[in-house]
Protein backbone atom coordinates (compact mmCIF):
# COMPACT_ATOMS: atom_id res chain seq x y z
CA UNK A 1 0.00 0.00 0.00
CA UNK A 2 1.27 3.50 -1.27
CA UNK A 3 2.04 6.15 2.18
CA UNK A 4 -0.91 8.61 1.63
CA UNK A 5 -3.65 5.89 0.59
CA UNK A 6 -2.89 4.30 3.84
CA UNK A 7 -2.62 7.75 5.63
CA UNK A 8 -6.10 8.90 4.25
CA UNK A 9 -7.38 5.21 5.58
CA UNK A 10 -5.47 5.94 9.21
CA UNK A 11 -7.11 9.23 9.19
CA UNK A 12 -10.80 8.11 8.40
CA UNK A 13 -10.26 5.51 11.07
CA UNK A 14 -9.31 7.81 13.82
CA UNK A 15 -12.29 10.27 12.74
CA UNK A 16 -14.70 6.78 12.64
CA UNK A 17 -13.04 6.38 16.09
CA UNK A 18 -13.37 9.82 17.55
CA UNK A 19 -17.79 10.00 16.89
CA UNK A 20 -17.46 6.93 19.08
CA UNK A 21 -17.53 7.93 23.20
CA UNK A 22 -16.54 5.94 25.52
CA UNK A 23 -19.04 2.95 26.80
CA UNK A 24 -21.06 4.02 24.05
CA UNK A 25 -24.14 1.51 24.15
CA UNK A 26 -24.14 -1.10 21.53
CA UNK A 27 -27.47 -1.93 19.50
CA UNK A 28 -29.39 -5.10 19.14
CA UNK A 29 -32.02 -4.53 16.34
CA UNK A 30 -34.84 -7.56 15.69
CA UNK A 31 -37.08 -7.17 13.15
CA UNK A 32 -40.07 -9.81 12.86
CA UNK A 33 -41.76 -9.89 9.59
CA UNK A 34 -45.82 -9.84 9.05
CA UNK A 35 -46.15 -10.19 13.08
CA UNK A 36 -49.65 -8.46 14.02
CA UNK A 37 -50.56 -8.01 17.71
CA UNK A 38 -50.70 -11.33 18.54
CA UNK A 39 -48.17 -11.01 21.13
CA UNK A 40 -48.83 -12.21 24.97
CA UNK A 41 -48.07 -9.11 25.93
CA UNK A 42 -50.10 -6.69 23.71
CA UNK A 43 -53.00 -9.51 24.16
CA UNK A 44 -54.16 -9.66 20.68
CA UNK A 45 -55.06 -13.08 21.06
CA UNK A 46 -55.84 -14.67 24.22
CA UNK A 47 -53.75 -17.85 23.71
CA UNK A 48 -50.64 -16.49 21.83
CA UNK A 49 -47.52 -17.79 24.01
CA UNK A 50 -44.61 -15.81 23.41
CA UNK A 51 -42.31 -16.38 26.34
CA UNK A 52 -39.36 -14.60 25.28
CA UNK A 53 -40.79 -11.20 23.74
CA UNK A 54 -43.33 -11.07 26.72
CA UNK A 55 -40.27 -11.17 28.61
CA UNK A 56 -37.85 -8.58 26.78
CA UNK A 57 -40.94 -6.65 27.23
CA UNK A 58 -40.92 -6.69 30.65
CA UNK A 59 -37.33 -5.80 31.08
CA UNK A 60 -37.88 -2.42 29.41
CA UNK A 61 -40.39 -0.76 27.99
CA UNK A 62 -43.36 -2.03 24.97
CA UNK A 63 -45.32 0.65 22.98
CA UNK A 64 -48.99 -0.80 23.49
CA UNK A 65 -50.61 1.83 20.49
CA UNK A 66 -47.43 1.21 17.86
CA UNK A 67 -48.26 1.35 13.86
CA UNK A 68 -46.29 0.61 10.98
CA UNK A 69 -46.08 3.30 7.97
CA UNK A 70 -46.80 1.22 5.28
CA UNK A 71 -48.88 -2.51 5.61
CA UNK A 72 -46.38 -3.94 3.38
CA UNK A 73 -43.27 -5.01 3.58
CA UNK A 74 -40.78 -2.93 1.27
CA UNK A 75 -42.18 0.39 1.48
CA UNK A 76 -42.55 -0.16 5.86
CA UNK A 77 -39.12 -1.68 5.63
CA UNK A 78 -37.82 1.58 3.80
CA UNK A 79 -39.60 4.14 5.66
CA UNK A 80 -38.33 2.49 8.97
CA UNK A 81 -34.60 2.31 7.87
CA UNK A 82 -34.45 6.17 6.22
CA UNK A 83 -36.52 7.81 8.77
CA UNK A 84 -38.85 9.08 6.18
CA UNK A 85 -42.63 8.83 5.56
CA UNK A 86 -43.88 6.98 2.30
CA UNK A 87 -45.55 9.90 1.20
CA UNK A 88 -42.34 11.72 1.26
CA UNK A 89 -40.20 9.07 -0.65
CA UNK A 90 -42.80 7.73 -2.99
CA UNK A 91 -41.97 4.25 -1.76
CA UNK A 92 -45.30 2.55 -1.87
CA UNK A 93 -44.86 -1.44 -3.75
CA UNK A 94 -42.20 -4.14 -3.09
CA UNK A 95 -39.93 -2.21 -5.63
CA UNK A 96 -38.00 0.00 -5.78
CA UNK A 97 -35.51 0.04 -3.44
CA UNK A 98 -34.62 3.20 -1.74
CA UNK A 99 -31.14 3.61 -4.19
CA UNK A 100 -32.89 3.73 -7.02
CA UNK A 101 -34.88 6.71 -5.95
CA UNK A 102 -34.32 10.31 -6.33
CA UNK A 103 -35.11 11.46 -2.70
CA UNK A 104 -33.04 8.61 -1.62
CA UNK A 105 -30.66 7.23 -2.95
CA UNK A 106 -27.89 9.26 -0.92
CA UNK A 107 -29.75 9.81 2.31
CA UNK A 108 -28.01 7.95 4.92
CA UNK A 109 -29.86 5.17 6.26
CA UNK A 110 -29.82 3.98 10.07
CA UNK A 111 -27.79 1.32 9.66
CA UNK A 112 -25.13 3.48 7.52
CA UNK A 113 -25.23 6.01 10.10
CA UNK A 114 -23.75 3.59 12.69
CA UNK A 115 -21.70 1.80 10.04
CA UNK A 116 -19.97 5.54 9.16
CA UNK A 117 -19.61 6.07 13.17
CA UNK A 118 -17.16 3.10 13.22
CA UNK A 119 -19.35 0.57 15.02
CA UNK A 120 -19.57 -3.45 14.22
CA UNK A 121 -22.38 -3.40 11.90
CA UNK A 122 -23.68 -6.79 10.88
CA UNK A 123 -27.12 -7.71 9.66
CA UNK A 124 -28.88 -11.21 8.99
CA UNK A 125 -31.80 -12.50 7.73
CA UNK A 126 -34.38 -9.97 6.32
CA UNK A 127 -33.58 -6.65 7.42
CA UNK A 128 -34.63 -4.74 3.88
CA UNK A 129 -37.03 -5.81 1.72
CA UNK A 130 -35.41 -9.18 -0.11
CA UNK A 131 -33.75 -8.31 -3.58
CA UNK A 132 -34.38 -4.75 -2.74
CA UNK A 133 -30.17 -3.61 -2.22
CA UNK A 134 -27.98 -4.57 -5.00
CA UNK A 135 -24.75 -6.35 -3.36
CA UNK A 136 -22.57 -3.61 -4.64
CA UNK A 137 -24.66 -1.03 -2.17
CA UNK A 138 -24.51 -3.41 0.58
CA UNK A 139 -21.25 -2.78 1.88
CA UNK A 140 -21.94 0.68 2.54
CA UNK A 141 -24.88 -0.13 4.99
CA UNK A 142 -23.76 -3.09 7.08
CA UNK A 143 -19.90 -4.11 7.75
CA UNK A 144 -20.95 -7.77 7.24
CA UNK A 145 -24.46 -8.93 5.69
CA UNK A 146 -24.84 -12.54 7.32
CA UNK A 147 -27.20 -15.25 6.05
CA UNK A 148 -30.74 -15.19 4.96
CA UNK A 149 -32.06 -17.73 4.38
CA UNK A 150 -35.44 -18.52 2.98
CA UNK A 151 -38.79 -21.00 4.69
CA UNK A 152 -37.59 -23.74 2.06
CA UNK A 153 -40.33 -26.25 0.53
CA UNK A 154 -42.06 -29.09 1.96
CA UNK A 155 -42.80 -32.06 -0.47
CA UNK A 156 -46.02 -30.69 -1.40
CA UNK A 157 -47.82 -28.53 -0.08
CA UNK A 158 -50.27 -28.84 3.11
CA UNK A 159 -53.01 -26.26 2.71
CA UNK A 160 -55.67 -27.00 0.48
CA UNK A 161 -56.47 -23.76 -2.05
CA UNK A 162 -57.14 -23.34 -5.51
CA UNK A 163 -54.73 -23.55 -8.18
CA UNK A 164 -53.09 -21.64 -9.31
CA UNK A 165 -50.98 -20.44 -5.96
CA UNK A 166 -48.47 -18.49 -5.26
CA UNK A 167 -45.35 -20.57 -3.51
CA UNK A 168 -45.87 -19.02 -0.46
CA UNK A 169 -48.98 -19.73 0.28
CA UNK A 170 -48.68 -22.24 3.00
CA UNK A 171 -49.25 -23.35 6.30
CA UNK A 172 -48.15 -26.41 8.07
CA UNK A 173 -46.11 -28.60 10.73
CA UNK A 174 -42.64 -28.66 8.98
CA UNK A 175 -39.57 -29.19 8.90
CA UNK A 176 -39.45 -31.97 11.79
CA UNK A 177 -36.36 -30.67 13.34
CA UNK A 178 -36.38 -26.38 14.64
CA UNK A 179 -32.42 -26.69 13.58
CA UNK A 180 -33.53 -27.33 10.05
CA UNK A 181 -35.73 -23.82 9.65
CA UNK A 182 -34.47 -20.33 8.13
CA UNK A 183 -35.41 -18.82 10.80
CA UNK A 184 -33.49 -21.21 13.59
CA UNK A 185 -30.20 -20.72 10.65
CA UNK A 186 -30.88 -16.99 11.25
CA UNK A 187 -30.81 -16.77 14.72
CA UNK A 188 -27.74 -18.61 14.98
CA UNK A 189 -25.97 -16.42 12.45
CA UNK A 190 -26.95 -14.01 15.20
CA UNK A 191 -25.70 -15.42 18.25
CA UNK A 192 -22.34 -15.89 16.48
CA UNK A 193 -21.95 -12.32 15.74
CA UNK A 194 -22.80 -11.32 19.10
CA UNK A 195 -19.81 -13.97 20.19
CA UNK A 196 -17.32 -12.89 17.54
CA UNK A 197 -18.31 -8.96 17.90
CA UNK A 198 -14.74 -6.77 18.15
CA UNK A 199 -15.06 -5.93 21.81
CA UNK A 200 -12.92 -2.68 21.45
CA UNK A 201 -15.78 -0.84 19.72
CA UNK A 202 -19.54 -0.62 19.86
CA UNK A 203 -21.46 -2.93 17.92
CA UNK A 204 -25.11 -2.69 15.70
CA UNK A 205 -26.23 -6.30 15.17
CA UNK A 206 -29.95 -6.41 13.40
CA UNK A 207 -31.40 -10.14 12.81
CA UNK A 208 -34.54 -10.03 11.31
CA UNK A 209 -37.07 -12.95 11.01
CA UNK A 210 -39.13 -14.01 8.46
CA UNK A 211 -41.80 -15.57 10.59
CA UNK A 212 -45.08 -14.98 11.14
CA UNK A 213 -44.60 -14.46 7.01
CA UNK A 214 -45.96 -16.81 4.89
CA UNK A 215 -45.76 -19.94 4.50
CA UNK A 216 -46.28 -20.87 8.09
CA UNK A 217 -44.06 -23.54 8.79
CA UNK A 218 -42.73 -24.50 11.99
CA UNK A 219 -41.93 -28.09 13.44
CA UNK A 220 -45.06 -29.82 15.19
CA UNK A 221 -44.07 -29.41 18.43
CA UNK A 222 -45.19 -25.44 18.28
CA UNK A 223 -48.92 -26.91 16.43
CA UNK A 224 -48.99 -28.52 19.82
CA UNK A 225 -48.63 -25.44 21.98
CA UNK A 226 -52.38 -24.51 19.87
CA UNK A 227 -54.56 -27.87 20.19
CA UNK A 228 -57.02 -27.60 17.55
CA UNK A 229 -60.07 -28.49 19.70
CA UNK A 230 -59.61 -25.08 21.79
CA UNK A 231 -58.29 -22.76 19.28
CA UNK A 232 -60.13 -19.81 19.12
CA UNK A 233 -60.34 -18.05 15.97
CA UNK A 234 -60.33 -13.62 15.73
CA UNK A 235 -63.76 -12.07 16.45
CA UNK A 236 -65.65 -11.36 12.80
CA UNK A 237 -68.55 -9.68 11.97
CA UNK A 238 -70.21 -10.67 9.32
CA UNK A 239 -70.82 -8.17 6.91
CA UNK A 240 -67.87 -6.03 8.22
CA UNK A 241 -67.61 -4.39 4.81
CA UNK A 242 -71.07 -2.77 4.00
CA UNK A 243 -69.85 -0.21 5.78
CA UNK A 244 -66.28 0.38 4.05
CA UNK A 245 -66.24 2.25 1.11
CA UNK A 246 -65.36 0.87 -2.17
CA UNK A 247 -62.08 2.21 -2.45
CA UNK A 248 -60.61 -0.15 0.81
CA UNK A 249 -61.01 -2.87 -1.59
CA UNK A 250 -59.13 -1.14 -4.03
CA UNK A 251 -55.80 -1.19 -1.50
CA UNK A 252 -56.00 -4.81 -1.40
CA UNK A 253 -57.99 -5.33 -5.10
CA UNK A 254 -55.90 -8.71 -6.18
CA UNK A 255 -53.68 -10.30 -3.38
CA UNK A 256 -52.06 -13.55 -3.79
CA UNK A 257 -53.45 -14.27 0.18
CA UNK A 258 -56.77 -15.84 -0.09
CA UNK A 259 -60.11 -13.85 1.01
CA UNK A 260 -61.77 -15.03 3.83
CA UNK A 261 -64.63 -16.42 1.89
CA UNK A 262 -61.73 -19.20 -0.03
CA UNK A 263 -60.48 -19.77 3.57
CA UNK A 264 -63.94 -20.49 4.81
CA UNK A 265 -64.74 -23.27 1.70
CA UNK A 266 -61.68 -24.68 1.73
CA UNK A 267 -61.69 -25.59 5.52
CA UNK A 268 -58.62 -23.12 5.77
CA UNK A 269 -59.36 -20.79 8.26
CA UNK A 270 -58.14 -22.94 11.43
CA UNK A 271 -55.45 -24.61 9.92
CA UNK A 272 -54.05 -21.08 8.84
CA UNK A 273 -54.97 -19.34 12.48
CA UNK A 274 -53.28 -21.98 13.85
CA UNK A 275 -50.02 -22.18 11.87
CA UNK A 276 -49.92 -18.70 12.10
CA UNK A 277 -49.92 -18.92 16.15
CA UNK A 278 -47.57 -22.07 15.70
CA UNK A 279 -44.78 -20.04 13.42
CA UNK A 280 -44.74 -16.81 16.05
CA UNK A 281 -44.00 -19.25 19.20
CA UNK A 282 -41.35 -20.57 16.91
CA UNK A 283 -40.35 -16.94 16.01
CA UNK A 284 -40.38 -16.18 19.52
CA UNK A 285 -38.24 -18.80 20.72
CA UNK A 286 -35.75 -17.69 18.41
CA UNK A 287 -35.78 -14.18 19.52
CA UNK A 288 -34.76 -15.91 23.05
CA UNK A 289 -31.90 -17.70 21.90
CA UNK A 290 -30.52 -14.51 20.28
CA UNK A 291 -31.26 -12.72 23.85
CA UNK A 292 -29.33 -15.32 25.89
CA UNK A 293 -26.28 -15.08 23.71
CA UNK A 294 -26.54 -11.30 24.20
CA UNK A 295 -26.88 -12.23 28.17
CA UNK A 296 -24.05 -15.02 27.52
CA UNK A 297 -21.87 -12.27 25.78
CA UNK A 298 -21.22 -10.33 29.29
CA UNK A 299 -22.17 -7.07 26.70
CA UNK A 300 -26.57 -7.23 27.58
CA UNK A 301 -26.29 -3.71 29.99
CA UNK A 302 -24.60 -2.09 27.61
CA UNK A 303 -26.84 -2.37 24.79
CA UNK A 304 -29.89 -1.13 23.75
CA UNK A 305 -32.52 -3.86 22.46
CA UNK A 306 -35.00 -3.12 19.75
CA UNK A 307 -37.66 -5.20 18.74
CA UNK A 308 -40.32 -4.41 16.03
CA UNK A 309 -42.54 -5.80 13.09
CA UNK A 310 -42.73 -4.42 9.34
CA UNK A 311 -46.46 -4.84 9.50
CA UNK A 312 -49.45 -6.59 11.05
CA UNK A 313 -51.67 -9.35 9.40
CA UNK A 314 -55.53 -9.95 9.51
CA UNK A 315 -56.40 -13.69 9.43
CA UNK A 316 -59.90 -13.68 8.19
CA UNK A 317 -60.77 -9.86 9.87
CA UNK A 318 -62.33 -7.68 7.28
CA UNK A 319 -63.23 -10.60 5.26
CA UNK A 320 -59.78 -11.30 4.17
CA UNK A 321 -56.07 -12.55 4.96
CA UNK A 322 -52.93 -10.78 4.10
CA UNK A 323 -52.20 -7.20 4.80
CA UNK A 324 -52.68 -3.72 2.43
CA UNK A 325 -55.17 -2.33 4.48
CA UNK A 326 -55.17 0.80 6.64
CA UNK A 327 -56.57 -1.11 9.68
CA UNK A 328 -55.58 -1.94 13.05
CA UNK A 329 -54.85 -5.51 11.96
CA UNK A 330 -52.60 -4.54 9.39
CA UNK A 331 -50.99 -1.16 10.79
CA UNK A 332 -50.59 -2.34 14.75
CA UNK A 333 -47.60 -3.74 15.22
CA UNK A 334 -44.87 -4.89 18.43
CA UNK A 335 -42.65 -2.31 19.51
CA UNK A 336 -39.99 -2.96 22.78
CA UNK A 337 -37.17 -1.33 23.66
CA UNK A 338 -34.93 -2.47 26.31
CA UNK A 339 -31.86 -1.71 27.83
CA UNK A 340 -29.43 1.65 28.90
CA UNK A 341 -32.11 3.99 29.59
CA UNK A 342 -35.13 2.55 28.96
CA UNK A 343 -37.56 2.38 32.33
CA UNK A 344 -38.15 -1.36 33.13
CA UNK A 345 -41.79 -2.84 33.11
CA UNK A 346 -43.29 0.11 31.38
CA UNK A 347 -46.27 -0.08 29.15
CA UNK A 348 -46.77 2.98 26.88
CA UNK A 349 -50.11 3.44 25.00
CA UNK A 350 -49.22 6.51 23.16
CA UNK A 351 -49.50 5.93 19.62
CA UNK A 352 -46.40 5.88 17.66
CA UNK A 353 -44.64 5.15 14.84
CA UNK A 354 -42.13 2.52 13.40
CA UNK A 355 -40.62 5.82 11.87
CA UNK A 356 -39.32 6.89 15.35
CA UNK A 357 -37.13 4.21 15.78
CA UNK A 358 -34.34 5.54 13.64
CA UNK A 359 -34.34 9.12 16.39
CA UNK A 360 -34.43 6.62 19.40
CA UNK A 361 -31.50 5.03 18.44
CA UNK A 362 -29.31 8.12 17.91
CA UNK A 363 -30.84 9.43 21.42
CA UNK A 364 -30.30 6.37 23.47
CA UNK A 365 -26.83 5.86 21.70
CA UNK A 366 -25.71 9.24 21.68
CA UNK A 367 -25.38 9.82 18.38
CA UNK A 368 -25.98 13.54 17.16
CA UNK A 369 -29.70 14.10 16.04
CA UNK A 370 -30.58 14.39 12.44
CA UNK A 371 -32.75 17.23 10.91
CA UNK A 372 -33.54 15.25 8.04
CA UNK A 373 -36.15 12.66 9.49
CA UNK A 374 -39.70 12.66 9.59
CA UNK A 375 -40.10 10.42 12.48
CA UNK A 376 -39.61 12.16 16.48
CA UNK A 377 -37.22 10.27 19.32
CA UNK A 378 -39.21 8.49 21.80
CA UNK A 379 -36.85 8.91 24.79
CA UNK A 380 -39.47 11.05 26.61
CA UNK A 381 -41.93 7.64 26.43
CA UNK A 382 -38.79 5.50 27.52
CA UNK A 383 -38.24 7.75 30.82
CA UNK A 384 -41.70 8.04 31.62
CA UNK A 385 -44.56 5.42 29.37
CA UNK A 386 -46.92 8.06 29.76
CA UNK A 387 -44.89 11.17 28.78
CA UNK A 388 -47.12 13.32 26.40
CA UNK A 389 -46.75 13.38 22.59
CA UNK A 390 -49.16 15.18 20.50
CA UNK A 391 -48.49 13.70 16.79
CA UNK A 392 -50.62 10.67 16.38
CA UNK A 393 -49.41 7.94 14.35
CA UNK A 394 -49.79 7.84 10.56
CA UNK A 395 -50.16 5.50 8.11
CA UNK A 396 -49.92 5.50 4.36
CA UNK A 397 -51.06 3.08 1.53
CA UNK A 398 -49.95 3.78 -1.82
CA UNK A 399 -50.24 7.32 -2.82
CA UNK A 400 -52.77 9.50 -1.16
CA UNK A 401 -54.14 6.95 1.01
CA UNK A 402 -53.85 7.43 4.80
CA UNK A 403 -54.94 6.80 8.31
CA UNK A 404 -54.45 8.55 11.20
CA UNK A 405 -54.39 6.38 14.56
CA UNK A 406 -54.69 8.33 17.85
CA UNK A 407 -55.34 7.04 21.50
CA UNK A 408 -59.23 7.08 21.16
CA UNK A 409 -59.58 7.09 17.22
CA UNK A 410 -58.91 5.82 13.77
CA UNK A 411 -59.59 8.01 10.88
CA UNK A 412 -59.25 6.74 7.32
CA UNK A 413 -58.97 8.93 4.44
CA UNK A 414 -58.83 7.58 0.85
CA UNK A 415 -57.45 8.93 -2.43
CA UNK A 416 -61.08 9.68 -3.77
CA UNK A 417 -62.10 11.53 -0.43
CA UNK A 418 -63.92 8.50 0.84
CA UNK A 419 -63.75 8.16 4.14
CA UNK A 420 -64.23 5.73 7.17
CA UNK A 421 -63.65 6.55 11.30
CA UNK A 422 -63.59 4.00 13.74
CA UNK A 423 -63.91 5.27 18.32
CA UNK A 424 -61.30 2.42 18.97
CA UNK A 425 -61.90 2.38 22.88
CA UNK A 426 -65.53 1.23 22.36
CA UNK A 427 -64.62 -0.58 18.95
CA UNK A 428 -61.34 -2.22 18.74
CA UNK A 429 -62.37 -4.12 16.24
CA UNK A 430 -63.10 -1.64 13.98
CA UNK A 431 -66.29 -2.73 12.62
CA UNK A 432 -68.69 0.37 13.43
CA UNK A 433 -67.78 3.09 10.67
CA UNK A 434 -68.88 6.57 12.01
CA UNK A 435 -67.26 8.71 9.29
CA UNK A 436 -71.28 9.24 7.83
CA UNK A 437 -72.24 10.50 11.15
CA UNK A 438 -72.65 14.19 11.31
CA UNK A 439 -72.31 14.25 14.85
CA UNK A 440 -68.18 13.45 14.11
CA UNK A 441 -67.76 16.20 11.82
CA UNK A 442 -65.66 17.76 13.90
CA UNK A 443 -63.49 15.00 14.63
CA UNK A 444 -62.79 14.22 11.51
CA UNK A 445 -61.40 17.55 10.74
CA UNK A 446 -59.37 17.53 13.67
CA UNK A 447 -57.86 14.41 13.12
CA UNK A 448 -57.58 15.66 9.24
CA UNK A 449 -54.95 18.32 10.16
CA UNK A 450 -52.48 15.32 10.80
CA UNK A 451 -53.00 14.35 7.19
CA UNK A 452 -49.46 14.16 5.42
CA UNK A 453 -48.76 17.68 3.25
CA UNK A 454 -45.85 16.09 1.25
CA UNK A 455 -47.89 13.47 -0.33
CA UNK A 456 -45.59 11.88 -3.28
CA UNK A 457 -46.52 10.33 -6.59
CA UNK A 458 -45.14 6.23 -6.82
CA UNK A 459 -41.57 6.55 -7.53
CA UNK A 460 -40.68 5.96 -11.00
CA UNK A 461 -40.20 2.19 -11.02
CA UNK A 462 -42.92 1.24 -8.44
CA UNK A 463 -44.48 -2.11 -9.31
CA UNK A 464 -46.16 -4.72 -6.98
CA UNK A 465 -49.51 -3.59 -4.75
CA UNK A 466 -49.47 -0.17 -6.93
CA UNK A 467 -52.61 1.58 -7.25
CA UNK A 468 -53.38 5.03 -9.22
CA UNK A 469 -56.50 7.18 -9.09
CA UNK A 470 -56.91 10.32 -10.93
CA UNK A 471 -59.13 12.43 -9.47
CA UNK A 472 -60.09 13.83 -12.64
CA UNK A 473 -61.13 11.24 -14.44
CA UNK A 474 -61.86 8.99 -11.29
CA UNK A 475 -59.64 5.90 -12.90
CA UNK A 476 -58.51 3.49 -10.81
CA UNK A 477 -55.50 1.73 -11.48
CA UNK A 478 -54.38 -1.67 -10.10
CA UNK A 479 -51.28 -3.25 -10.62
CA UNK A 480 -51.41 -1.47 -13.89
CA UNK A 481 -54.59 -2.83 -15.03
CA UNK A 482 -57.77 0.02 -14.91
CA UNK A 483 -60.43 -1.24 -12.62
CA UNK A 484 -63.74 -0.72 -13.42
CA UNK A 485 -66.55 1.54 -11.16
CA UNK A 486 -68.99 -1.74 -10.91
CA UNK A 487 -65.97 -4.97 -11.57
CA UNK A 488 -67.26 -7.32 -8.79
CA UNK A 489 -65.20 -7.29 -6.26
CA UNK A 490 -63.05 -10.35 -6.24
CA UNK A 491 -63.20 -12.64 -3.46
CA UNK A 492 -61.30 -15.54 -4.07
CA1 LIG B 1 -43.67 -7.97 5.96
Amino acid sequence: MNVPLRSVLIVSCLLAGRLLAANQPNVLFIAIDDQNDWIGALGGHSQAKTPNIDGLAKSGTLFANAHCQAPLCNPSRSSLLTGLRPSTTGIYGLAPGIRDVERTKNHVTLPQTFTSAGYFTYACGKIYHDGSFKPKDRGAEFNEWGPSPGPGRPPKPFANLPEPRHPAMDWGPWPARDEDHGDYKIATAAIEALQRAPQDKPFFVACGFRLPHVPCYAPQKWFDLYPDATLKLPPMLEGDRQDTPRFSWYLHWKLPEPRLQTLRERGELRPLVRAYLASTSFMDAQVGRVLAALEASGRAKDTVIVLWSDHGYHLGEKEISGKNTLWDRSTHVPLVFAGPGVSAGAVSRRPVELLDIFPTLLDLTGMPARSDLDGISLRPQLRRADAPRERPAITTHNHDNHTIRTERWRYIKYANGAEELYDVQVDPNEWKNLAGDAAFTATKTALAKWLPKVNAKPAPGSANRILTYDPVTEEVIWEGKPVGKNDPIPMF
